[in-house]
């Protein structure tokens, strides 16, 4: 969790397997393109870091957030990921539909991993304001997209 203490970057680098020989999907929300965007560098730059070729990255986006679930699945059920990562940032407005969609995409990231054979990384960013996603996305927080790359190494590894 991103607090004042944990920088979402910092991790210890002799614990991360070589992903040379892995393939990883992303799928991306096109909403709050400023924040998804950063935390799609992030997770690009972190997988090539650790040895995936570009050509072993793929990426697809979605209109938003809840579109995520269906992005997902198809990558998982279409096979040949080690692993997929999904991003998206949702900001809290006036209505209650913020809670609606984390909850929805939260419970289908869930359910994939619960029944499927490749894991999905949770790159979602719920946040009350921009700022604070911005913040973890680049920012003195660390980049949520570099954690998730890692995680997704990881699993792959598993
Ligand atoms: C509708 C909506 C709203 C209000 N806010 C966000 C948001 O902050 N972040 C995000 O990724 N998507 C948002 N969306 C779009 C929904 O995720 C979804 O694309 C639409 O409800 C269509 O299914």
């Amino acid at each position: 969790m991103a607090t004042a203490l944990h920088n979402l970057s910092d991790y210890d680098l002799s614990k991360v397997p070589d992903a040379s020989n892995m393939c990883f999907g992303i799928v991306v929300a096109e909403w709050n393109p400023e924040i998804t965007g950063a935390l799609l560098n992030g997770a690009v730059s972190t997988l090539e870091k650790h040895g995936a070729l570009p050509e072993n990255i793929h990426v697809k986006t979605v209109p938003g957030s809840f579109e995520l679930i269906y992005g997902a699945r198809q990558m998982v059920l279409n096979g040949g990921y080690d692993a997929v990562i999904i991003l998206g940032s949702v900001i809290r407005g006036e209505t209650p539909h913020f809670d609606y969609i984390c909850q929805g995409v939260t419970f289908g990231i869930s359910r994939l991993n619960a029944t499927q054979g490749t894991p999905v990384i949770y790159g979602l960013l719920t946040t009350d304001t921009l700022e604070q996603a911005q913040k973890r996305s680049g920012g003195k927080l660390g980049n949520k997209g570099d954690e998730c790359a890692i995680d997704a190494i990881k699993m792959a590894k598993f």
